[in-house]
């Protein structure tokens, strides 16, 4: 087969984001769109393309099968020697940073936009990971982009490869060999936890093979990747009973099914386990990178929280075990309960912009093992994304250890250290201009020297504030520096206020507000009570009601 270079112009907009580039279905449907990108992608990649090998695969979404066919025709083309492709196309988020680790190839294509809907209504992505594992840092995207606004022409090899049947297949495009292995999507990946977690202690756990009643639990995988995944490990290596786990069929639309694993739309499982009795609950979003993990009578562990609460026990695991634990880390507005842990510990701690993407280097260099975000994001340096199995095998570990519920765990932990009452408000879709405008005067304020000093009030509470930011990141390990990554105010007893835009929305803007504050003591309150005066200032202060034109936040965590 010869390749041949096709003509085209650029498109606007093919600017990666928090993970990715996320956009509707459709205008990856346009014609040249998808060649466009996957080719800017490619190219950036420079002389390291030739005879390298990646993986491909993704959440399984409407439009993968179509995105991994161009993917194959493109690679052969653009001098890839070899690609690993996921059976139909599927591969969880952390199972494609496995596979890109375990075979040292030189990075991997996730086709995926995460807990964003699918369906042919919903919302496609493409995120290229480097040859660590990890998502592209910012100059691997920005390059992406800037070829993006210039291309002109793509190469692409007219090619085939039947994607649903394991095996290799061998071509001969330009003179030049190409191969596609075809690899099943779960079993690297299950061989991985197979090594990190104590499979024994678990099983006994859940079977309740050492005398005790067993553990049961409800896993929901909201119609996403995770499903296959999930089966494997609970079911038939833990013992899990068969309908353990639902929602296992990653479906092309997620069944209808938003596959973002919060009190909102995961209501279901919390609706299952109230009912059902489990002493433990997980779900999982669209590309199995997410956890929500919940207790009996569904009891919520908030993400900041359960970051925390791993930190403090990850002697429950072998895996950290057997090398230590080098170094914790959390993005920004992820709550600061993680931090009293590192101190406890002597352990170094890192705040990081939001995005998976700056916790890789940390763990490159050797200074980081667990991190963490709010937005029930878990992860450890076994791979360098973060990953919803993982998290929730992780909490298995802890409670198979501890012999406590998930409850008793976490009341344990605030008895130990205070809570970090922790709340994010997602305001999504809204009018991008007005959020802009919000978001440039909330710049002026944290920049105004007078803000500092000032005090702010309401419901019997005051907070005055003693530091006031845009949050600015220099990597430890590399001195790049990323700006503009939130508006914080801080309040003298450590309280703090959040506001960011979403990077990873296909249309319009989603205003994320975060709060935070300590207790030492009163740790048994609802969070929502115990935070109603700081988010009524915090909404206040930003004028969130006028500029977004919503009274309520479409999510409340
Ligand atoms: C959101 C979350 C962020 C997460 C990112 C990707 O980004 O806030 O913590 O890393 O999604 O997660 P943003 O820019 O919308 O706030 V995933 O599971 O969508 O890959
Ligand atoms: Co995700």
């Amino acid at each position: 087969v010869l390749s041949s270079k096709v003509s085209t112009t650029p498109f606007e907009g093919q600017k990666p984001g928090t993970s990715g580039l996320r956009k509707k279905v459709t205008e990856f449907q346009k014609p040249h769109y998808t060649e466009n990108f996957v080719q800017s992608t490619l190219s950036a990649l420079g002389d390291k393309i030739d005879g390298c090998t990646l993986v491909v695969g993704g959440d399984g979404r409407f439009f993968t099968k179509e995105a991994v066919a161009i993917i194959i025709k493109m690679a052969a083309a653009n001098g890839v020697k070899r690609l690993i492709v996921g059976q139909h196309g599927v591969l969880s988020t952390p199972a494609v940073s496995c596979l890109i680790r375990k075979h040292q190839t030189m990075g991997g294509i996730i086709l995926t936009a995460s807990h964003n809907p699918g369906g042919p209504d919903g919302d496609f992505g493409i995120k290229f990971n480097c040859a660590n594992g990890g998502p592209a840092p910012e100059a691997v995207t920005s390059e992406i982009y800037q070829i993006s606004t210039k291309i002109s022409s793509y190469s692409i090899a007219d090619i085939s490869c039947d994607i649903d049947a394991i095996g290799s297949s061998s071509y001969s495009v330009d003179g030049r060999l190409f191969i596609v292995d075809v690899v099943d999507s779960v079993d690297d990946y299950v061989h991985l936890m197979r090594q990190i977690f104590d499979f024994d202690a678990i099983r006994q756990l859940l079977t309740g093979s050492d005398g005790n009643e067993p553990l049961r639990i409800r896993v929901d995988c909201l119609n996403g990747v995770t499903g296959p995944y999930a089966r494997r490990v609970f079911c038939e290596e833990l013992g899990a009973p068969a309908d353990a786990v639902v929602h296992s069929q990653p479906l092309a639309d997620f069944g209808g099914l938003h596959p973002d694993p919060n009190l909102t739309y995961a209501k279901p499982l919390v609706e299952a386990v109230k009912q059902g009795g489990q002493g433990f609950g997980a779900a999982f979003d669209g590309d199995g990178d997410r956890n929500m993990i919940i207790g009996e009578g569904a009891f919520f562990v908030n993400p900041s929280d359960s970051l925390a609460v791993l930190a403090n026990n990850l002697d429950c695991i072998p895996y950290f075990r057997r090398l230590g634990v080098r170094g914790l880390a959390r993005s920004m507005p992820t709550g600061c309960a993680l931090d009293r842990v590192a101190a406890a510990k002597k352990l170094e701690c890192f705040e990081v912009p939001t995005g998976w993407k700056f916790f890789g280097n940390l763990m490159d260099a050797g200074r980081l093992s667990l991190c963490g975000e709010e937005s029930f994001g878990t992860g450890s340096d076994h791979v360098r994304e973060k990953d919803g199995i993982w998290a929730a095998l992780a909490w298995l570990s802890v409670i198979a250890q501890r012999q406590q519920s998930v409850q008793q765990i976490l009341e344990a932990h605030w008895d130990q250290y205070g809570r970090n009452f922790f709340t994010r408000y997602d305001y999504e879709n809204c009018e991008s201009a007005p959020c802009e405008k919000m978001m440039s005067e909330l710049n002026q304020l944290v920049a105004d020297p007078s803000t500092v000093g000032k005090t702010f009030s309401s419901g019997g509470k005051s907070y005055t504030v003693s530091k006031a930011d845009n949050f600015c990141y220099t990597d430890p390990v590399d001195n790049s520096v990323t700006k503009n990554q939130g508006i914080r105010l801080i309040f003298s007893d450590g309280s703090r206020v959040v506001f960011r835009l979403s990077g990873t929305g296909s249309s319009g803007a989603t205003v994320r507000m975060y709060v935070e504050s300590y207790e030492k003591d009163n740790t048994r309150m609802d969070a929502q009570a115990a935070l109603a005066p700081l988010v009524d200032i915090a909404i206040t202060v930003s004028k969130l009601k006028e500029y977004t034109g919503r009274n309520e936040p479409t999510v409340i965590t």
